[in-house]
């Protein structure tokens, strides 16, 4: 049995579906009585270092988390949940980690931060780590972080770098560590949970292991998909969009005439099939009529999908943000409630960290300028698109999704002179959306629009391309991608 820490702050549904999709039995631990009838332990995370360590010290877990680690019983960190196992982080200088592995967590100090998006990670040495058994040399995983073990840290088992450098797992005797989510980089990741679980082919060299079971991923697939000829590079990512309405995909041409393009589920999954990087839901009505995000949807989703993916529309508050976070959504972004409550940006990354916010910006031509609009692109709110960016950035945001109205949905390629003057007004990620009428607007946005990522519609909804032959063009192009 693997036991998952429940502490009510990581994101514990996608590491369940993870293990279901292995059919690996598991069980939450909330309190110590219940590490009693686990085998090996998971301890995810999301959000800051000081308030992941204070929900564990109320659930009394600190204590017995160190004595079954020191028994040598198998504990993987992931994200946060490496960090913990730290003494300390500059996130929170003076809260205590739980010090199973010596040395101290650091800001990364990267070109963009919060670090998102698909990175290579590069086992380090020789092959000692039975965490990677049957993977390739190089393979790309998800990461959403700002903060990260140094490349000098103890116990390194494998570096990434996205520049700079940073250890991206860790090993201590049986206690290990990832700063990634291996249950959202696709089958790679699925491999990586299974050899910690012991589930893999080959036995996981952390004590007596049960035969392999359940449907896990094949070998032969994992290699293909690791050992695809990447550059090495942090990749740019790829990232169709789901506007949803009434419970269905909608895509309207500049916000307005929204038309059915199908299933959210069944789009979600076959877009993760065909190599979507990530996802992105919006609920395109919410803030007008003031609905409820959609949970049960979320929830659908999350169990679908082997990659991350953010939920935005007509969310208004901290308390729906934790009910997406734990129904697995990845991410959540906030337009409308976030230019009426800016403090509201703050808020949310104090509580769950930056990389867990996202800031949609609808952008309207003005002049020679660009001006915020919310409630669908329906009020204009006479602020600067750029002085706005700078000031979600200040108040904590970890990426910018750029809506450029004028282009959405016209397929007259996106606002390259919007795109290029957010991504050079800030440091935080920037998602470009609007207008994708091709491969060669993709790779125009990425490449002289200085984007993070390209965010698309129309082009995936109508079948004019596919997800994997745009990142096959993108790659043509020389745009570092994950294949
Ligand atoms: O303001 O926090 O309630 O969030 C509402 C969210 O929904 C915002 O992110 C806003 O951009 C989005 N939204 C609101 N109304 C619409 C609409 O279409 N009527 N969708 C809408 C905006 C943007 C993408 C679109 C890309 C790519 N759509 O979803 O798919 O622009 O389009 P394309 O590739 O087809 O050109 P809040």
């Amino acid at each position: 049995m693997i036991g998952i820490v429940d502490y009510g702050a990581g994101n514990l549904r996608n590491v369940q579906a993870a293990l279901d999709r292995l059919g690996l039995p598991w069980a939450p631990v909330a309190a110590p009585r219940d590490l009693d009838r686990v085998e090996r332990l998971i301890l995810p995370g999301v959000g800051r270092f000081g308030a992941a360590m204070s929900r564990l010290r109320a659930s009394g877990l600190v204590a017995p988390l160190r004595d079954f680690a020191r028994a040598g019983r198998p504990l993987l960190g992931i994200c946060l949940g490496m960090q913990l196992l730290f003494e300390g982080s500059a996130e929170d200088p003076e809260v205590e980690g739980l010090a199973l592995i010596p040395g101290r967590v650091t800001r990364l100090l990267a070109e963009r931060t919060p670090h998102i998006g698909w990175a290579p990670v590069e086992p380090r040495g020789p092959r000692t780590s039975a965490l990677f058994h049957g993977l390739p040399e190089r393979f790309y995983a998800y990461f959403a972080h700002s903060y990260a073990a140094p490349p000098e840290a103890h116990g390194a088992q494998a570096l990434t770098t996205c520049p700079p450098t940073f250890v991206s797992a860790v090993r201590s005797g049986e206690t290990w560590g990832v700063q990634f989510h291996p249950e959202k980089s696709g089958a790679l990741g699925l491999l990586i949970v299974a050899n910690f679980a012991g589930a893999a082919a080959e036995p996981f060299r952390g004590g007596a292991s049960p035969a392999s079971r359940g449907p896990g991923p094949t070998r032969a697939r994992a290699r293909r998909v690791g050992a695809s000829r990447n550059e090495g590079l942090r990749a740019r990512r790829v990232i169709p969009c789901l506007d949803i309405k009434g419970g269905r995909v909608v895509k309207g041409v500049r916000f307005r005439d929204l038309r059915d393009a199908g299933d959210p589920v069944e789009r979600a999954r076959a877009y993760d099939r065909d190599g979507a990087d990530e996802v992105c839901l919006l609920d395109v009505s919410a803030s007008q009529e003031e609905r409820r995000p959609l949970l049960a949807l979320v929830e659908r989703v999350a169990d679908q999908l082997s990659v991350p993916f953010s939920v935005g529309g007509g969310i208004r508050d901290l308390e729906e943000m934790r009910r997406l976070l734990l129904a697995g959504a990845d991410r959540v972004s906030i337009g409308t409630a976030a230019i009426d409550d800016p403090g509201l940006i703050s808020r949310a990354a104090e509580a769950f960290g930056s990389q867990f916010v996202i800031v949609s910006i609808d952008a309207l031509r003005r002049g020679a300028g660009w001006e915020v609009t919310s409630h669908g692109g329906r009020e204009r709110r006479g602020v600067d698109v750029l002085d706005w960016a700078r000031r979600v950035e200040r108040l904590g945001a970890g990426e910018i999704l750029l809506n450029a109205i004028d282009a959405d949905g016209t397929r007259g390629g996106y606002d390259i002179p919007l795109t290029r003057s957010v991504a050079r007004a800030v440091r935080l990620p920037v998602i470009a959306s609007g207008g994708a009428g091709g491969a060669r607007d993709l790779a125009r946005v990425l490449l002289e629009g200085e984007a993070d990522a390209a965010l698309a519609a129309s082009i995936f909804h109508d079948g004019d391309v596919s997800i994997r032959g745009v990142k096959e063009a993108l790659r043509e192009e020389g745009v570092a991608v994950r294949l």
